[in-house]
């Protein structure tokens, strides 16, 4: 089966494809401190790059998480250095929506470079030479299986739990409303060409180290509910976080009936938070975000903010409460 990405500009997927058959030496990147749909987009974009014959490099600012260490080829990811090692003058950035987003990795594309920007974010600034960037895609790596399946590539066993990954993380295991019948279908076919579902999930879910495992209780026994019971907020203190980065707590500030917006303060550093925000239905949190200088999609965001931990749950209270309905 080859489902048609009848969503997408078939103009742009030409063009795509026009842009990875021309290309030999080849960057991909992905946002700074990058995600299962980052990772496994540009895993998945290298191997099937060299299966024509070209030779990927995969540039990312930060080291990326152990946990994704099970996909193939992830020891080939390069971290970028400063000054860069070399410039790439074809350059393909995969889930960002400004092309600022890959951070330090900007010093290893070359001034002149051509850029495919990939990607799925609302606010996609365009900024390459090719875009293929639509929303009506759960994820980068939708977009990519599109992209190969336009070019009819064969995607194996490998690429397709690359793929598979990108799309439950970012689909938060098909549950957020990114999610389209599309998206279902892509993920059947990547389990058809050998992408063991199960064994992914486990993989990506349940590789915690113990420390995080046990700060989920701390943050959830932090949680208090503002704006009339409808935000949760869950607070993990700057000594809370040595021991670990549950990054999944945020979701159970919405598993308390009425409320609409859950938010995770992480205290990094002392008076430096980052925060995670989620939300139901009502509330668009990549708006909210963006007026603290962050961004995301409408149900999952974040930002980072500065203060006191009581300075921050008042400027999300406030913010919160002007954008509930
Ligand atoms: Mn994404």
């Amino acid at each position: 089966m080859r489902l048609r990405p009848t969503q997408l500009d078939v103009t742009d997927l030409d063009e795509a494809a026009a842009f990875l058959r021309d290309c030999e030496e080849v960057m991909l990147t992905s946002h700074v401190n990058s995600d299962g749909d980052g990772i496994g987009g540009c895993l998945a974009l290298a191997g099937l790059l060299r299966k024509l014959g070209k030779s990927p490099s995969i540039v990312l600012q930060d080291v990326p998480a152990h946990a994704y260490a099970f996909l193939a080829d992830f020891d080939d990811i390069i971290q970028a250095t400063t000054p860069a090692a070399r410039t790439f003058d074809r350059v393909i950035v995969l889930d960002c929506p400004q092309i600022e987003r890959i951070g330090t990795a900007t010093e290893s594309v070359a001034e002149d470079a051509a850029v495919l920007n990939l990607d799925h974010h609302v606010d996609n600034q365009r900024f390459g030479d090719v875009n293929v960037a639509s929303d009506e895609v759960c994820s980068t790596c939708e977009l990519v299986y599109h992209i190969a399946a336009h070019m009819e590539l064969e995607i194996e066993a490998d690429t397709a739990e690359q793929l598979y990954a990108g799309i439950i993380f970012d689909t938060g295991n098909f549950r957020y409303s990114l999610t389209t019948p599309i998206s279902m279908e892509v993920a059947a076919e990547l389990v058809r060409c050998g992408a063991r579902l199960d064994h992914i999930a486990d993989r990506l879910y349940n590789n915690s180290t113990l420390g995080s495992v046990k700060l989920v209780g701390r943050a959830i026994e932090s949680l208090q509910l503002y704006c009339d019971a409808r935000f949760a907020i869950l607070h993990l203190t700057n000594q809370d976080m040595q021991l670990g980065d549950p990054e999944a707590a945020v979701n159970y500030g919405l598993m308390v009936g009425g409320v609409e917006v859950t938010a995770l303060l992480k205290e990094e550093q002392p008076g430096k938070f980052r925060i995670s925000l989620r939300s139901r239905e009502t509330v668009d949190v990549s708006a909210l975000a963006h007026g603290f200088g962050g961004g995301g999609h409408a149900r999952a965001a974040g930002c980072r903010l500065e203060g006191t931990a009581e300075e921050v749950r008042h400027l999300l209270q406030e913010a919160v409460g002007k954008a509930l309905p």
